[in-house]
């Protein structure tokens, strides 16, 4: 299997990516003030690359349940600034973590190769054409509803049959209306995003089922609310849970682990895969 994002190429079976999250949030890299610091986020970056990052995803828009949308003018201009630097300094595929078409577009023109939509085309139209014209790499995620009420009432009969729809539907429609290659899909469940702490415990545990769709699978679960509704632990002390469910999803086929915390990812990974690949077929 391969995935292809511009100038970058990954064939799989190989070891699992650990894509590392930058977000460019004044929140994240305050100036001291209101605004965020550029030089702080591509200082955070290259450290996230110095502790085995192979992918990084810059996003300038909070998805977080409930969060304040951002205008187009603002999440510009704070992300394209951090990846006009980074794609001068490092070789990795730099993603852009965004809905609208023409952040997207700016950041590939930027050197970003990968576009990480978490609306999956539904938020605008526009943004596969990018995808097409750049010959971008795509995160296809799954959400029930935006990033503002998703939250409110998830509802599903079948959370991980329901998904797997998402992605045949979502899959056919990209490669036949919108010039898209297979090759440049990755599948996400959107663990969080429009979820109730039952189903994403069940999109955990059937994330098999997708690899039948024959595309590289990405988790992000790292830090996330549902740890705390499962085990109680506050933001600062879901790294353990975050390393199960990583290592979990690796076992179970999945190729990118989208995380804050790149060392320890990419420790747990190595060595669950140095145990799988030695594996008995019994
Ligand atoms: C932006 N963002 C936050 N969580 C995410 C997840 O689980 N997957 C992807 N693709 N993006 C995410």
């Amino acid at each position: 299997m391969i995935f292809r994002a511009r100038q970058f190429e990954f064939v799989f079976p190989r070891p699992a990516l650990v894509m590392g999250i930058v977000n460019v949030t004044p929140d994240s890299f305050s100036d001291g003030g209101n605004f965020f610091d550029s030089r702080k986020a591509v200082q955070h970056a290259l450290e996230l690359v110095a502790q085995g990052a192979e992918i990084l995803d810059i996003g300038g828009e909070s998805t977080r349940p409930g969060a304040k949308p951002v205008g187009e003018k603002e999440e510009l201009r704070r992300v394209i600034p951090v990846i006009e630097k980074l794609s001068a300094k490092i070789k990795i595929p730099l993603s852009i973590d965004t809905m609208k078409p023409a952040v997207a577009h700016a950041a590939l023109e930027a050197g970003a190769s990968i576009v990480n939509d978490v609306a999956a085309g539904r938020s605008d139209g526009a943004m596969w054409k990018v995808v097409s014209e750049f010959h971008a790499g795509y995160v296809c995620m799954h959400a029930q509803g935006p990033p503002q009420t998703m939250q409110q009432d998830p509802s599903y009969i079948d959370v991980v049959r329901e998904v797997g729809e998402f992605f045949s539907e979502r899959l056919t429609a990209m490669l036949n209306e919108a010039g898209i290659a297979a090759e440049q899909v990755v599948l996400d469940p959107g663990i969080g995003f429009g979820k109730a702490l039952e189903h994403n415990l069940q999109l955990l545990a059937g994330l098999r089922s997708f690899t039948k769709l024959q595309r590289p699978l990405l988790l992000g679960v790292s830090r996330k609310s549902f740890i705390e509704k499962l085990l109680g632990a506050g933001l600062n002390e879901r790294l353990p849970a975050s390393l199960a469910c990583a290592s979990l999803a690796v076992a179970d086929g999945v190729q990118i682990i989208r995380v804050h915390d790149v060392a320890e990812t990419v420790q747990a990974v190595r060595m669950t895969e140095a145990v799988l690949s030695r594996r008995k077929n019994v």
